[in-house]
């Protein structure tokens, strides 16, 4: 019996070729009437493939057993819809914690060497005229980590290997970690150089990185947020920036991303990316395979691979 999944939008051509060669594949996204091509289909779906799934749409779909996710972070699926129609949610943990990690890193280095405005000074031509300046560096200063997690503690062993202090916060200290604990995020931003922020979004950490924590950072305090967004007070961060109530900061997420403050645009203490961690060929194929392997594992009675829910 061919299986139907439901697709809502564009996948990584690798999981996307996996998926074609083993289940009957409807994208809505492709779509022109998108009401009638749900209608048509929708009592045959078993299961969706990617993130991205509100409470409406598995109202939608009676036969939905599973929603696997491409990626990690889970906020832009309904949990509780999926939970209360007795939906499975599966993610891909892991695969990805290289890939950011490395980003964050880089990040870091960038914002704190001023390397892309060093590229663009010397593709603008104004070399011969004057030198960029002198910056900072990460060698010996302390970052604080929010969210010291699977991924946090990848960019962990890369800042030690930067020769920076690694100090943390989360809800709770954890056994067996070489870094100091903070209770509250306030103190840490208070004590740290950098704050990374990689913590998952959702309702129990929106704007967790208040006003308060920014000005606890100050002035020469850098923010770094491969997380999610909605982890910061987006207003709150565009005006300290530029009133220099806050050192730098390096934002591979935004709240309405990909909607960035235009207000950043014209500041040499930021360093934007769009939403980049994952995006290497490597790391998105294994993502794109984790995702088929909870599928498969679902539908082969199996116990899933990176079950959520
Ligand atoms: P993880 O292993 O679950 O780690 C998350 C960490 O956040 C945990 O250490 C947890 O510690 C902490 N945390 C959770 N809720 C918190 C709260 N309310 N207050 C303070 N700390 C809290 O997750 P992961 O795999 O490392 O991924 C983390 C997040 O990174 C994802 O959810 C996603 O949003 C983001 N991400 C971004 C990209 C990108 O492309 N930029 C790529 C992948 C992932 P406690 O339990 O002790 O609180
Ligand atoms: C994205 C991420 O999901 O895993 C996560 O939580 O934020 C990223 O890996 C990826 O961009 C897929 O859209």
């Amino acid at each position: 019996m061919p299986i139907d999944i439901l697709q809502t939008g564009k996948l990584h051509a690798s999981c996307e070729a996996t998926l074609a060669e083993r289940y009957t594949v409807h994208k809505l996204h492709e779509a022109t009437d998108k009401d009638a091509f749900l209608a048509e289909i929708a009592s045959r779906i078993r299961a969706h493939a990617g993130s991205g799934v509100q409470a409406d749409l598995i109202g939608k779909l009676p036969k939905l057993e599973i929603i696997a996710g491409f990626g990690v972070g889970t906020d832009n699926i309904d949990i509780g819809a999926a939970k209360a129609a007795n939906v499975r949610v599966t993610n891909t943990p892991d695969v990805l914690n290289d890939a950011v990690a490395e980003l964050t890193i880089g990040m870091m280095i960038a914002l704190a060497r001023r390397i892309p405005q060093g590229d663009r000074f010397v593709r603008d031509g104004k070399w011969p005229g004057a030198g960029l300046g002198l910056f900072s560096e990460l060698t010996g200063k302390t970052v604080g980590i929010l969210g010291l997690g699977r991924i946090g503690k990848e960019i962990a062993t890369r800042a030690q290997a930067m020769k920076m202090r690694v100090v943390y916060h989360g809800r709770k200290r954890q056994d067996n970690v070489p870094y100091s604990y903070y209770d509250t995020l306030l103190a840490m931003a208070r004590d740290c150089d950098w704050l990374v922020l990689i913590a998952p979004g959702g309702q129990g950490t929106d704007r967790i990185v208040s006003r308060a924590v920014l000005e606890a950072l100050g002035p020469k305090g850098m923010l770094v947020n491969v997380g999610r967004g909605t982890l910061v007070d987006e207003p709150a961060m565009v005006d300290l920036l530029l009133n220099g109530g806050l050192g730098g900061a390096a934002l591979d997420v935004f709240e309405n991303e990909p909607q960035v403050p235009a207000a950043l645009f014209a500041l040499d203490t930021v360093v934007l990316s769009p939403h980049q961690g994952s995006a290497t060929h490597q790391t998105r194929d294994a993502m794109g395979a984790t995702l088929v392997a909870n599928l498969d594992a679902h539908f082969a009675g199996k116990p899933l691979i990176s079950p959520v829910v």
